[in-house]
């Protein structure tokens, strides 16, 4: 390897400013300094990045297509100078320049293509996959718009249109040479050949651009550069202006609309799903736009042999969203490559993998089959096809009831197309993303399946990237780290156990401390910088970052906290140790109830901030605009983590791994990966509290529980409920919290009161934060723990997760660099 050219470096950075900007760097703003920085990155990036590609392609290696509508990224520069092998070098020229990394970094903005959990996964997996040495290629959408900026404006909500492309994207490459047809609508006609065989034409169809764009994902240290592709949009010129008629004409502007729209926004849902036809074009979009691309590439390096496409190919559906790959995939093997039904769906079922991320039943994708066989005509006759052929096998399998398991199974049924049934007949893997959600899939949602299938299942518990979530984020901790036990941790987090020796040491704890005191003191500054309001950094900082949803109950956070304050209130002169709630989330624009629990948690803030008698004891932060940037500042400087859901309905979390791995103290339900994390740090080390999943489903079914009865018995907590409609915490309309009241007691509104047993689970909630804020106070032990949360984070690296899907589900081999 030749030695780094710091001159050139400089050099280059130089002459981006006058290339971009007719300036020269001293002259450039922050935003203007990003983009000429960036440009030198990028060309750092590149010869590995073809390298990666060629090297790959010598071997022939095997490659995963990651599938999704999501790819969370956040900022690419901090992250992408991280991992370069040159990194030192880089940090050093661009100090040299004058430039401050951390203002060139902030000058970035997020890449948020995507919701929450689903989407940053993918972005972790993708970070992994590279610094594994494995080939892959994450396959989406370029949003014009990404995931909206949300606003606090007067307590609530407000949605900002995520302009995230205006300035241009610096890593990104538009490969217009790789541009695919993809169509929409139509009829299909059936010809027979010659030989009797049936072809099948698609006519009178919508045709749309689909054209990629190419950035790279930068393996840690080791030059393996993968590629994350999302596709844009444009309208195809089907139509030449001689032959035009009206009837030509319309449909060409239509199609130039229909072909802007598609990649117009990124659906602000999560764990939710709402019908949409344009949804359903996006899904159709970039899964046929990736299918084709996939095949063809894997066709043109094998001399035309289609045949052993599984060997070469691995398609992993992230959730059912980009479940048409399955019958796309068969209708390219058919259609375009002359293969068989049978020979094409043996090649599908080898190729397809599906991850199932939740259970919530209003995210179960369904599509009328009026619609979808309006949009997609070949691939709705396809999908009857692998649905009369399944019945066919239950039937074969289960005589007697056959009819009563194909009511449950099949994938058409009921006027509707089933995305899950179908990614799971057409995949040869399925998976859940936590062993407790695996466990609730085979046993309860998926007990069918997992009963004709059990050889398809398996669990892969989800992971977070340690470069973004610990190296990145949390420098000074990082550092630690290494100085305590070398830095192979960075590349195989398993090493972090070693740290457990330390857990004792009275240095290290006030090392660890210290560190914890200074991210603390640095998300003050934020604090104060984004909302004016000033915190104490010796308060327990407790905090809760993650998509607002009723299930994850943040609203049993905030009642907790209405008590604590009747609690000072009517007893000033207790004892009360310090503590800084601070939330971070956004609700889906649509999402009535959470977007009320936003403005409760603002209106609580308001009143407790400002109540000058309480002397600071309780402090109370939303933090505007939640994302992966702020997340990276957010999650360091917490104390507690919070993660409260109803047992069995969060699949796995992901942010509870990011906390654990940064030293914070789980204040948690035994649901999704909680119950691991509490097996590696041990139950003692953590606050577990609520109702079992078992607990949970048990009462869904026989539906004996009553709030009520809860609100009539304990007098402390009818008097929180009390001050949701008395005006207590919104005096201008007392009857703004209505809603929440209602939902938590009345089975006017809903048919289930209080659906997520917020109240069932308070108390116990309630004593394990006052356990918590106990042993908060007592420094050592404290200490002592903490430093263990860090210790047994290695099995959430999303680098272990990797290794599992690849050695059970992808087996694919690492390219020799
Ligand atoms: O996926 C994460 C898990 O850690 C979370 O527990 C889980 O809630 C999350 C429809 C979803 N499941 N389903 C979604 C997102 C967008 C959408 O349109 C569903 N997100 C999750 C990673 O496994």
């Amino acid at each position: 390897m030749q030695k780094f050219d710091k001159a050139m470096l400089k050099k280059e950075i130089e002459n981006n400013a006058r290339k971009l900007f007719r300036r020269e760097l001293t002259e450039l703003n922050e935003k203007e300094a990003f983009h000429a920085v960036a440009a030198a990155i990028q060309n750092q990036i590149i010869d590995d990045w073809i390298l990666t590609t060629k090297r790959a392609e010598e071997e022939d290696r095997k490659r995963v297509y990651y599938l999704s509508m999501e790819f969370l990224m956040g900022r690419a520069l901090g992250n992408n100078i991280l991992n370069l092998s040159a990194h030192e070098e880089i940090k050093e020229v661009i100090e040299e320049l004058g430039l401050n990394l951390s203002a060139l970094e902030d000058a970035e903005p997020d890449w948020a293509l995507g919701n929450g959990g689903l989407g940053r996964l993918a972005a972790c997996f993708l970070d992994s996959l590279a610094t594994l040495g494995y080939w892959a290629c994450g396959c989406g959408i370029r949003y014009k718009y990404g995931f909206f900026k949300q606003q606090i404006v007067d307590g609530y909500q407000k949605e900002v249109a995520d302009d995230w492309l205006k300035d241009g994207n610096p890593f990104e490459i538009r490969r217009a040479e790789l541009a695919k047809e993809v169509r929409f609508g139509g009829w299909v006609e059936t010809v027979q050949e010659a030989d009797g065989r049936l072809r099948f034409v698609h006519k009178g169809y919508q045709s749309v651009e689909a054209i990629p764009y190419d950035t790279p994902v930068v393996g840690y240290d080791n030059h393996i550069v993968d590629t994350l592709r999302v596709w844009d949009a444009k309208a195809k010129e089907t139509f030449s202006l001689d032959e035009f008629d009206k009837g030509n004409y319309q449909k060409a502007v239509e199609s130039a609309n229909m072909a802007r729209n598609i990649v117009e926004v990124l659906y602000p849902n999560d764990n939710h799903y709402a019908g949409k036809e344009l949804r359903l074009r996006q899904q159709y979009f970039f899964i046929s736009a990736s299918v084709q691309t996939a095949v063809d590439s894997y066709v043109k390096k094998h001399d035309g042999d289609v045949k052993h496409l599984a060997d070469k190919l691995a398609f992993q559906l992230n959730d059912t969203h980009p479940t048409v790959a399955v019958a796309e995939l068969m209708r390219v093997l058919m259609d375009d490559y002359h293969l068989t039904w049978d020979e094409a769906w043996e090649i599908t079922v080898n190729t397809c993998a599906y991850t199932n991320h939740t259970i919530m039943a209003e995210a179960l994708e369904k599509w009328p089959i009026e619609l979808f066989s309006k949009l997609l005509p070949r691939i709705y006759q396809i999908v009857e096809e692998i649905n009369r052929r399944f019945c066919e096998d239950v039937r074969k399998k289960y005589e007697g009831n056959a009819e009563a398991k194909i009511a449950k199974m099949a994938i058409i049924y009921d006027g509707q197309v089933k995305m899950a049934h179908l990614a799971i007949i057409g995949s040869h893997a399925v998976n859940g993303v936590a062993a407790l959600h695996t466990e609730i899939l085979k046993k309860q949602e998926l007990k069918d399946f997992y009963e004709m299938y059990p050889e398809k299942f398996s669990n892969k518990t989800n992971g977070i990237t340690q470069r973004r979530w610990l190296l990145h984020a949390n420098p000074e901790l990082a550092e630690w780290v290494t100085e305590k036990i070398g830095d192979r941790w960075i590349t195989d987090l398993s090493q972090i156990e070693k740290l457990a020796v330390y857990a004792e040491d009275k240095k290290a704890q006030s090392e660890f401390m210290a560190i914890k005191r200074h991210n603390k003191e640095r998300l003050a500054r934020y604090i104060f910088e984004h909302n004016g309001i000033k915190v104490n950094v010796d308060s327990v900082f407790d905090v809760m970052v993650k998509r607002l949803h009723e299930y994850k109950r943040q609203l049993m956070n905030i009642l907790h906290v209405m008590y604590l304050y009747n609690q000072i209130k009517d007893h000033p002169e207790r004892e009360f140790y310090p503590h800084t709630f601070i939330f971070g989330a956004k609700a889906a624009a649509g999402y009535k109830t959470a977007k009320l629990t936003i403005k409760l948690i603002n209106s609580v803030a308001e009143v407790i901030n400002n109540d000058a008698s309480i002397k600071d004891k309780i402090k109370v932060v939303f933090i505007e605009d939640y994302k992966v940037s702020s997340a990276e500042v957010i999650i360091p400087a917490a104390d507690f983590s919070e993660q409260i859901s109803t047992a069995s309905k969060e699949a796995s979390g992901t942010s509870n791994m990011k906390l654990m791995l940064n030293g914070a103290l789980t204040i948690g339900t035994m649901d999704g990966a909680n119950v691991e994390i509490v097996k590696e740090v041990g139950v003692e080390n953590a606050f577990i509290f609520g109702m079992s999943s078992d607990e949970v489903i048990e009462l869904e079914h026989n539906r004996s529980y009553k709030p009520m009865d809860i609100f009539n018995n304990d007098q402390e907590i009818r008097r929180v409920l009390m001050q949701l409609v008395n005006g207590f915490y919104s005096p201008e309309d007392p009857e703004l919290f209505r809603p929440l009241y209602d939902s938590l007691l009345n089975t006017k509104e809903s048919d289930v009161a209080d659906r997520y047993f917020i109240l069932k689970d308070l108390r116990a909630y309630m004593q394990a934060q006052e356990e918590a804020v106990k042993h908060f106070q007592d420094r050592e032990w404290w200490a002592r723990a903490a430093i263990l949360n860090t210790a047994h984070a290695g099995k959430f690296s999303s680098d272990r997760t990797i290794e599992e899907y690849v050695k059970d589900i992808w087996h694919l081999d690492k390219i020799e660099m």
